[in-house]
């Protein structure tokens, strides 16, 4: 396993926000993954019924996002200026060389998105994570479904990266359908997951935070032999001595406040995967790993 990979599977948890000891260039500069590395297994067709995110009728309006790289080391996040509130499709077309999420946040009041950025834990009441979409290879465009109440809101990706987050609007009345539930679910709850429904191939997860904290689904790929304890020591102590116990090839949900839902779209390849959550309470302490918030599932 090289140092790059190992790098970017650090910078992979970085993206989370409230992570300590991440930062420096090394740890920030994710690099684009091999061909085999993005040779996923096809989506399989036609055996599945009621996927909100294939039916593609279902949305009131949709968030095109992009991401784009600015120089060697900043991106740019650009969006439409206002979207229709209610059940919105997202769409994320990563046309930067590394993987990039577009993690949307909720500003409520008179504060503005500068005040925003410089927000740290414990968050204040009127900032809130808002969904957005999954970590999504370059060159490719991820789907994600879910319902925006109006306000303000802006687009950004690893936390203090640097570029240019977009801000928007969301307009209308406060949106009175319900997200359809989807194929696959993962349920996140303080501080556990319960799971069904994944397959190989491309999946639509309800992704239900039922617990009143901040979670995100974070997929590592786990090495053949590897027990589960393993892999919550190495992200507890990330080191790049030795072959570490996940591939480099993971995959992420962004974060979905406490009581909220997203259909999202994530491609899993056959295997056993530690899913995890990273993100630490609204008022801070520990990363909800450490709160045990890690289970083995198995991709079949
Ligand atoms: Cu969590």
């Amino acid at each position: 396993v090289s140092r790059a990979a190992v790098l970017a599977l650090a910078a992979a948890v970085c993206a989370v926000p409230g992570l300590a000891a991440c930062g420096g260039e090394d740890v920030v500069v994710q690099e684009a993954p091999t061909a085999a590395e993005r040779g996923v297994a096809p989506a399989a067709g036609g055996t599945v019924e009621r996927d909100p995110l294939r039916s593609g009728a279902d949305a009131d309006a949709t968030l095109m996002v992009t991401v784009d790289d600015v120089g060697e080391t900043r991106v740019r996040y650009r969006a439409a200026r206002t979207v229709k509130a209610g059940l919105v499709e997202i769409r994320l077309h990563n046309r930067a060389r590394a993987l990039h999420k577009a993690q949307l946040w909720r500003i409520d009041g008179d504060h503005s998105v500068k005040e925003a950025l410089r927000i740290r834990h414990p968050l204040p009441d009127w900032l809130r994570t808002a969904g957005g979409g999954s970590l999504t290879e370059p060159g490719k465009t991820s789907r994600t479904l879910q319902t925006l109440s109006p306000g303000r809101y802006y687009i950004a990706g690893t936390l203090g990266q640097p570029g240019s987050v977009a801000s928007f609007e969301a307009i209308g009345p406060q949106p009175d359908r319900e997200l359809p539930r989807a194929p696959a679910r993962v349920e996140a709850r303080d501080f556990s997951f319960r799971v069904s429904g994944l397959r190989a191939g491309r999946n639509s997860i309800d992704f239900d935070n039922t617990g009143a904290q901040p979670h995100h689904a974070f997929f590592a790929p786990m090495r053949a032999g590897v027990e589960l304890a393993a892999v919550k020591q190495f992200f507890r102590a990330p080191t790049s001595v030795g072959e570490p116990p996940v591939t480099d090839r993971t995959r992420e949900t962004v974060i979905v406040e406490g009581g909220e839902r997203q259909i999202a779209q994530i491609d899993l390849t056959p295997g056993r995967y530690a899913l995890i959550c990273f993100v630490r309470d609204r008022g801070g302490g520990p990363r909800h790993i450490e709160l045990g918030m890690i289970n083995e599932v198995t991709v079949r």
